[in-house]
């Protein structure tokens, strides 16, 4: 019993460090559990304090998983991708009181499954308002119009993409040291998805859209969807 203790204890206490150091800058201030399963996406409760949440993802899909958490509006909060079968992971989003969006994707292909929850409350910070709004369309494999210069420091740009490809794209931004800071989620042909983004620092910045081509298998990165941009001093 006391040989076990002593095994154990210095093993729990290095996963507890890892999943410190590994997850989110943030530390929730509420958790809810979220249950993915092959054609359901349940929250544990659909009334929740305003703040920073944890979304305890569990995957209990027979296929790889994801989560969103979204606005009413369809603009992403945040996500976790690549939830094997049988593990759990944990979102931490910064929420203000209103009306959201859970979405898993079970085979991280398709429209995914939602549930609706309202947040209530005082806490959390707003985003700021966008100094300015950028249009642009997506097609294989490019945003032909996609007009990312002259951004500088400091700036908050409103991002509206309208799909006139024939298969699903999406519009996912990495900070110079490759963090994603903000997405246009995966958006069918024909539709119209924005997303909202901070740009904190000067430097080198990348779009790019993850998908997988069914024709290829290959991501649409590799044929060519991505691209980088300078963000200016202020
Ligand atoms: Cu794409």
């Amino acid at each position: 019993m006391s040989t076990l203790s002593r095994t154990f204890a210095p093993l729990a206490a290095m996963g507890a460090l890892i999943a410190l150091t590994a997850c989110s800058t943030a530390a929730a201030d509420v958790t809810v559990d979220v249950t993915g399963t092959d054609d359901g996406c349940t929250l544990s409760a659909d009334v929740l304090d305003a703040g920073n949440i944890g979304f305890e993802f569990k995957n209990e899909a027979g296929d790889v998983n994801e989560l969103y958490v979204l606005k009413a509006n369809g603009d992403v909060v945040g996500e976790v991708e690549n939830v094997t079968t049988g593990t759990r992971r944990t979102l931490v989003v910064d929420l203000v009181a209103g009306d959201y969006l859970v979405r898993c994707k079970p085979g991280q292909t398709g429209d995914g499954i939602e549930s609706a929850f309202t947040v209530t409350g005082d806490g959390g910070t707003a985003q700021a308002t966008p100094d300015r709004t950028l249009t642009f369309e997506s097609v294989e494999f490019r945003y032909p119009d996609l007009d990312v210069d002259g951004i500088t420091a400091g700036e908050t740009i409103r991002f509206e993409m309208t799909n006139n490809g024939s298969q699903a794209h999406e519009f996912e931004v990495l900070d110079p040291d490759g963090n994603a800071i903000g997405e246009v989620a995966s958006t069918e042909p024909g539709g119209v998805s924005g997303a909202t983004i901070t740009f904190e620092s000067p430097g080198v910045y990348t779009y790019q859209c993850i998908l997988v081509d069914e024709n290829t298998n290959k991501q649409h990165t590799e044929l060519d969807m991505t691209g980088t941009f300078d963000v200016a001093e202020a």
